[in-house]
């Protein structure tokens, strides 16, 4: 792991979790993602019957890198929390907006980040649960790293890894935010320049960004 401070989870619900994992795996300071449910009651959900959960990313990150504020910044800005039946062609309770928090500076900092959005317009109401987290069901593996998935070009540049490692790895977090091109534009221009690079030298395997 990058630094000495152990690793924090965050999980968040924000629509369609193959996009949600996107969108939070490219971030520096962000080691692995996951997705799965979260948010109802029932035991053992499958996608097909996920019951009253939600589609949820879980994110594991280095806390000397980024915080939960930042965090809480990247889930607004990923998606429309005025939704109320869920995501533009996403429709139904499984794509509800939830923050999970674990404690009450978690529970505060959601609570005014979800207040702040609010006051930007009156005109709609912002439709976010704010949950103690009580348990993260992974979906399945063909959920995971969707978007990376798509892509063979990618999957054989990192050396065709097999389903654990590709769970795992940070670097197939990164680089399945930037197949589905949800990296913030620095950092997609970063891997961009990266992956020009290993072609030109001929084919090495990526290991890192
Ligand atoms: N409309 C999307 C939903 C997938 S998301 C994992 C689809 O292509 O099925 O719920």
């Amino acid at each position: 792991d990058p630094s000495n401070q152990p690793l924090q989870t965050a999980v968040f619900a924000l629509g369609c979790f193959w996009r949600s994992e996107a969108a939070f795996g490219c971030l520096n300071g962000v080691v692995r993602t996951s997705v799965g449910y979260a948010g109802g009651s029932k035991p053992n959900p499958e996608y097909r019957s996920l019951g009253d959960h939600a589609e949820c990313v879980q994110v594991e990150y280095d806390p000397e890198v980024i915080g939960f504020r930042q965090l809480l910044e990247v889930f607004w800005s990923n998606h429309d929390s005025r939704q109320v039946f869920g995501q533009g062609p996403d429709v139904g309770n499984q794509y509800r907006s939830i923050i999970f928090t674990s404690g009450t500076e978690e529970s505060r900092l959601a609570a005014v980040s979800k207040e702040r959005e609010q006051s930007k317009s009156k005109s709609s109401i912002v439709t976010t649960q704010i949950q103690q987290l009580e348990a993260f069901h992974p979906a399945e593996p063909e959920h995971q790293k969707f978007e990376l998935k798509r892509n063979p070009f990618l999957l054989q540049l990192m050396g065709n890894l097999p389903e654990e490692e590709l769970e795992r790895s940070t670097l197939a977090a990164k680089l399945n935010g930037y197949a589905a091109e949800l990296c913030p534009s620095r950092i997609q221009k970063q891997i961009d320049a990266k992956i020009n690079d290993i072609i030109k030298r001929g084919w090495p395997i990526l290991r890192e960004i």
